[in-house]
């Protein structure tokens, strides 16, 4: 009985404790290199509002390492520091979208502790979306690190205890992000996101920040350096607008146009320029014609019955003019 007793407190203890991901290089990581096939875009513009050396003394001044630049195109290790509670604005070429998994991952340069794979040296920051560039949306973010203390520089955290923050892997590695966990959010649509937000974590006790269940956020606090605060590295889009599913070659949008979501599982939305639309057509790979409308493309086009696959949408104006684009559904 005793046995069973101390299993019950056994299982009620480690069911309080959630465990998300590990950290990089660890059997389970949710991990993305800057490598990663599934990367099709980095963002291309970053507007810095730093923030301070310490929150709690601000005549001291704000962050100074790096420039907004250092965080658009590929993670390089070149940073921008935001310092506490700095914020960073960051956009792309074209919209994101939430495709099947992770749509977007942002980079820090986090170092791992040379002793244990499982731990590192973090600095977080909180991720927010926008489809308007005015109204942002925060991904909820948990942050387990069950000790009261704010760590210092060179105290260790291990990433199975913190999800939805960035800067949760180290350097080369983003943090992944699922736009289908904020696909209910009233005024927000995840299939047309302009603007990512970060905002910095800070780990001071009085003037700390709180994940979504009020747990305070462990993040390394005070470190009134120029570099202090969450370095940002650079942002990858996994899934953009126009842009062809990677593995199968990326093609952008062509002048005429432009389809997404894309890969598509439902509808797709069309829009064109330039183009009075007749007839459209919609072929698989073989040329067998799967559909075939006078519809036009103004409200998008149900694709529901169709198989998963890689298919042609075809165009044609009165005069007999044809444009093609390709798409894929899943
Ligand atoms: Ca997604
Ligand atoms: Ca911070
Ligand atoms: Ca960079």
């Amino acid at each position: 009985m005793k046995f069973f007793v101390l299993l019950y407190i056994i299982c009620c203890s480690l069911s309080t404790v959630a465990q998300y991901a590990p950290q990089a290089g660890v059997a389970g990581s949710t991990a993305i290199s800057k490598n990663d096939a599934r990367i099709v875009a980095w963002a291309t513009s970053c507007t810095v509002e730093r923030g301070w050396l310490d929150i709690a003394d601000k005549q001291q001044g704000r962050a100074s390492l790096g420039e907004d630049g250092n965080a658009t195109g590929k993670a390089d290790n070149y940073i921008v520091s935001l310092g506490d509670s700095g914020t960073a604005i960051l956009t792309f070429s074209a919209p994101l979208y939430n495709g099947p998994g992770p749509d977007f991952a942002v980079f820090e340069n986090g170092f791992p502790n040379p002793d244990d794979p499982e731990e590192a040296f973090l600095e977080f920051a909180f991720v927010e979306v926008s489809s308007d560039g005015l109204n942002y949306t925060l991904f909820p973010a948990s942050s387990l690190t069950d000790t009261p203390q704010v760590p210092v520089a060179g105290v260790f955290m291990n990433a199975r205890k913190v999800h939805n923050l960035a800067g949760k892997y180290i350097m080369n590695y983003g943090t992944p992000f699922d736009l289908d966990e904020l696909k209910n959010v009233p005024g927000l649509d995840v299939n047309n996101i302009t603007h990512i937000r970060l905002v910095d974590v800070i780990g001071s006790l009085t003037h700390g920040t709180t994940d979504k269940d009020g747990n305070p956020i462990n993040d390394p606090y005070p470190s009134a350096i120029p570099s202090c605060g969450f370095d940002l590295d650079g942002v990858a889009a996994l899934h953009m607008k126009g842009w062809w599913p990677s593995g199968t070659g990326h093609i952008a949008k062509t002048n005429e146009i432009q389809l997404y979501p894309n890969p598509a599982q439902d509808r797709i939305q069309v829009s064109v320029q330039g183009i009075t639309v007749d007839r459209l057509t919609i072929k698989d790979v073989t040329g067998r014609v799967m559909m075939n409308s006078d519809a036009g493309v103004n409200t998008g086009i149900d694709i529901s019955h169709l198989p998963a696959g890689v298919y042609y949408l075809i165009l044609n104006d009165r005069n007999g003019k044809e444009w093609t684009e390709r798409f894929s559904k899943y």
